[in-house]
């Protein structure tokens, strides 16, 4: 099979793509969240870190925090193990940039039902997003690890990020 050997050249397609922007920082203004880790799920190999995420009909993501290092790509493995339909509990993850108001893009996300609550006019505050998922579908988005700091991620299906539906991606030195 020849297609395996394209994979690192789309790996790389696929991180300049949705790589960062450098942005002026204005400090982390991320909120805390509660961490209720049922499963942690993070691995490092070899300057990739491999995370994977549940979404539920509760509107939670099943990991709320996790660290990983500048440089490094991000493989972001999300999962909706939720029952209900996706019109109903879609499930998504979006990593915003630094300094992005989640609460402020969450808001807008809620308006923007025609392209998955992703609004086109908010793409500049967004690192790398999954699809929107209904139950027992599954998307892996790969990034690279921007600057140190804080990061959101959020679901944004409406409501749901109100609701908890949030994590902190930690990027370290
Ligand atoms: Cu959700």
């Amino acid at each position: 099979m020849k297609a395996a050997h394209y994979l690192p050249l789309f790996t790389v397609f696929l991180v300049t793509a949705c790589g960062p922007q450098p942005s002026e920082g204005t400090g982390s203004s991320a909120e805390s969240v509660q961490a209720t880790v049922e499963k942690p799920a993070v691995e490092t190999v070899e300057g990739v870190t491999t995370v994977r995420i549940d979404g539920n009909d509760r509107m939670q993501f099943t990991l709320t925090e996790f660290t990983v290092k500048a440089g490094d790509t991000v493989r972001i493995i999300f999962e909706n193990k939720g029952r209900m339909p996706k019109t109903a509990m879609g499930h998504n993850v979006v990593v915003l940039k630094k300094g992005v108001d989640a609460n402020a893009y969450a808001g807008k996300a809620a308006l923007a039902r025609d392209t998955d609550f992703i609004p086109a006019s908010e793409a500049d505050s967004v690192i790398a997003h999954t699809k929107l998922l209904g139950p027992e579908e599954s998307d892996t988005i790969e990034f690279t690890a921007p600057e140190p700091g804080d990061y959101v991620y959020l679901c944004s299906f409406p409501a749901h990020c109100f609701a908890g539906m949030r994590g902190i991606m930690t990027v370290k030195e």
